[in-house]
């Protein structure tokens, strides 16, 4: 059989091959696409974006609020963009939890544009009268210049014309995202003119907000079974799990929108700071730690890791002793609760190197307020030195089955070059690579007990392979705890 003959035969999806999908059980957009014109720009079309937000404005637009449609737009690499405009913005997401799987098609994503192949198309995209709000996913790490430049250039634009200003929602895993954005933007539209920064201060609004939904990398996998759910070739499709959430501050051109946002399932809030810091500091403090034990000690992905005892009890630990005295959300147990229940979804495959991935940029947000509180508050750092030396092992590129990967991560060559040099030395390898004031902060780069406790479990590590090594952390912490609760 010609299989080549088979695979071009099936035909892509896109605005009219979505109403030949047959089966009933996928979901489909029902409202007229065609007639819709994009309300908001987002930027940073990653695979999280169409995952989360786009299938909220996706409820939106279901529900008959045509405000929603989204002009997305990639920032650099043009592939998925054009892969998205061939198929005239619609993709399929696979929605996994324990109870099954179900797709559903978004039909949210209405133009694709580049930023760095047609920027001046993004300004004018943002300086549209129908554009009411602006939504980011870029970085984990810090807005940059460029960044700014080219909002306010939208926005300059759409205050020579006379227009109301929009809600700039950063959707960026960065604590405070709403108000560091702020920032920036009115300090780069006063190099425009004080009035625009006037403007930008008090006609645009800027929540902070904390999304959160696990969505894995695409892979030819899900490629395959998007082709056979559906019945058409989908080159965008994604998987995700079930849960989602986002959590927004009540700061919005329209006012309005909140309650359009809370009908479909938004959380609008005063103060987003507890849900930033618990996401940040829980959930991915967690997945770094896990991603990183796991790729050394040969694990694949994260559902492994949790299914691996050692490695429950540890995370259990580290949430439970170092992580939760610096959290205020409501419930933390709660929250912990769901959150082992999540990363043990079979469903999501959601790789540790994909997560260990610019683990250099991800760790201060994610560990470092919980180090310093534990070491003010003189209470045990086990876990998170654990941790940190766990992220050393790691920055060696090889597995404890002696199996090589890639470090991803702007950092790749120092921190490996120094992972290498002292390879046979514990304590001189966290001093050099816990001494990386980028990484660490001034505080720790030469706290001397933080970096001895790095060291021993580095040596642990060494001596008694990862798994054990951690088991061994997470049953002497508790023990600890246990033995000074009987005290
Ligand atoms: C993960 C996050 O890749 C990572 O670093 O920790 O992408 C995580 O899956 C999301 O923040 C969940 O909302």
């Amino acid at each position: 059989m010609d299989t080549t003959k088979l695979a071009a035969a099936v035909p892509r999806l896109c605005a009219s091959a979505v109403e030949s999908i047959q089966d009933k059980r996928i979901g489909i957009p029902r409202y007229q696409r065609s007639e819709l014109l994009p309300g908001v720009v987002h930027l940073g079309l990653g695979a999280f974006h169409r995952a989360h937000q786009a299938l909220v404005f996706d409820s939106l637009l279901a529900a008959g609020d045509s405000r929603w449609g989204l002009w997305s737009v990639g920032m650099r690499s043009a592939v998925l963009a054009d892969d998205l405009k061939a198929q005239d913005g619609m993709y399929a997401v696979q929605i996994a939890s324990s109870k099954g799987s179900s797709w559903r098609c978004c039909g949210a994503l209405l133009r694709t544009s580049v930023a760095a192949r047609e920027r001046s198309v993004v300004v004018q995209a943002i300086a549209r009268e129908q554009t009411r709000w602006l939504t980011l996913t870029v970085t984990e790490k810090a807005y940059d210049a460029n960044l700014a430049a080219l909002i306010v250039d939208g926005l300059a634009l759409r205050h020579s014309l006379g227009l109301r200003g929009i809600t700039i929602a950063s959707c960026d895993n960065l604590q405070n995202n709403g108000r560091t954005l702020q920032a920036l933007c009115v300090a780069q539209a006063l190099r425009h003119s004080a009035l625009l920064a006037d403007w930008v201060a008090q006609q645009c609004a800027f929540p902070n907000s904390m999304v959160d939904r696990i969505v894995p990398a695409a892979s030819p996998e899900r490629l395959r079974s998007a082709q056979l759910a559906l019945g058409v070739e989908d080159r965008c499709a994604l998987g995700t799990e079930e849960f989602w959430e986002w959590v927004i501050e009540r700061k919005f051109v329209d006012a309005s929108d909140e309650a359009a946002l809370v009908s479909v399932g938004v959380l609008v809030v005063d103060d987003v700071l507890p849900f930033e810091e618990a996401k940040l500091r829980m959930l991915n403090a967690s997945h770094t730690a896990m991603a990183c034990i796991g790729a050394v000690a040969g694990l694949q992905v994260i559902a492994q890791c949790i299914h691996t005892p050692a490695l429950l009890r540890f995370v259990r630990g580290l949430n439970q002793f170092e992580v939760s005295p610096h959290v205020r959300r409501p419930q933390w147990e709660a929250y912990l609760a769901a959150l082992v229940e999540r990363w043990q979804n079979p469903a999501l495959l959601h790789s540790v190197h994909q997560i260990a991935t610019d683990s250099s940029i991800k760790i201060s947000q994610r560990f470092l307020p919980c180090i310093v509180g534990q070491l003010v508050a003189q209470q045990s750092v086990e876990h998170l030195a654990f941790a940190a030396a766990a992220w050393m092992r790691y920055a060696r590129g090889v597995d404890e089955n002696g199996v090589s990967y890639t470090v991803n991560d702007p950092l790749a060559p120092r921190v490996q070059s120094l992972a290498h040099k002292h390879a046979d030395d514990a304590l001189a390898t966290a001093q050099a690579l816990g001494g990386i004031a980028e990484i660490w902060g001034e505080s720790l780069i030469q706290h001397e007990f933080w970096l001895s406790r790095v060291a021993h479990w580095l040596q642990a590590i060494q001596n008694h392979g990862m798994l054990a090594a951690t088991a061994i952390c997470a049953d002497s912490v508790l023990n600890g705890h246990t033995k000074r609760n009987h005290a």
